[in-house]
């Protein structure tokens, strides 16, 4: 495993050889248990320790409501600083995890900052984005309550699951939620291209017929004439 992420700018659509990639970074302040997520989802385990400075790429296929997917997941180390590589994964990113623990309110403050930074990077806020509050197996040492987890979600628009890396809860709803976000962004945009394609169409027909008409009138009078 490398400790640098590495970023494609290749297109993600999808091809002929095989299911689309969608492109997914996790985010949020280390020690939340970004790692752990990605590796019990890819892996099916649970890993206690996981080098918290390493950034690195996983791959997974899933079927996703009935449709492959090939998810391409970047595990961040959690810095919030500005970084070239760190630019790049954010633009090049589809779709995003904000990820935070239910037992450390810092992370859960946090994430916030780390929405304000895919924004900037990506001059829009229609990132889609999933928030996942981590460690819901710890519910002794909750410092996070699920309604303020489900606030801020509404807040931003987004899923929200409670998730345990310890026990796989609601593992696979955070992974497979970002594909659907990313899948219904593209569903609306097309939507939205297609009705401007019909009202631009409709427009060159109104445009025709008016000249047509005008052709018309500006005959008339010589016809008349003739008369
Ligand atoms: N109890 C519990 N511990 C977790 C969970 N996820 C991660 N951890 C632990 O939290 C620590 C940090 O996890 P890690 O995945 O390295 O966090 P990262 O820095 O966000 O990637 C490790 O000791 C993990 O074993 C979880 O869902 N429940
Ligand atoms: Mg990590």
């Amino acid at each position: 495993m490398s400790t640098t992420p590495k970023v494609s700018t290749s297109s993600t659509a999808s091809s002929r050889n095989g299911p689309r990639v969608y492109k997914i970074v996790i985010l949020g302040e280390g020690g939340v248990g970004k790692s752990a997520l990605v590796i019990q989802f890819v892996s099916h385990r649970f890993t206690d320790y996981h080098d918290p400075t390493i950034e690195d790429s996983y791959q997974q296929q899933a079927r996703i409501d009935g449709e492959p997917a090939q998810l391409d997941i970047l595990d961040t180390a959690g810095q919030l600083e500005f970084t070239t590589v760190r630019e790049q994964y954010m633009r090049h990113g589809e779709g995003f995890i904000l990820c935070y623990s239910i037992t450390d309110r810092r992370s859960f403050d946090e994430l916030l900052a780390h929405k304000n930074l895919i924004d900037r990077v990506r001059c829009n806020e229609n990132t889609p984005i999933i928030v996942a509050g981590n460690k819901c197996d710890l519910e002794q040492k909750r410092k996070v309550s699920t309604e303020e987890g489900r606030r801020l979600a509404e807040q931003l628009g987004a899923p929200f699951f409670e998730t345990s890396a310890v026990n796989r809860q609601c593992v696979d709803d955070v992974f497979h939620g970002i594909v659907r976000e990313v899948r219904q962004k593209e569903y609306d945009e097309l939507v939205e291209s297609e009705r401007l394609a019909k009202k631009r169409l409709r427009k060159k027909r109104m445009h025709a017929l008016f000249s047509r008409l005008n052709i018309f009138k500006r005959k008339s009078p010589t016809a008349s004439s003739g008369d």
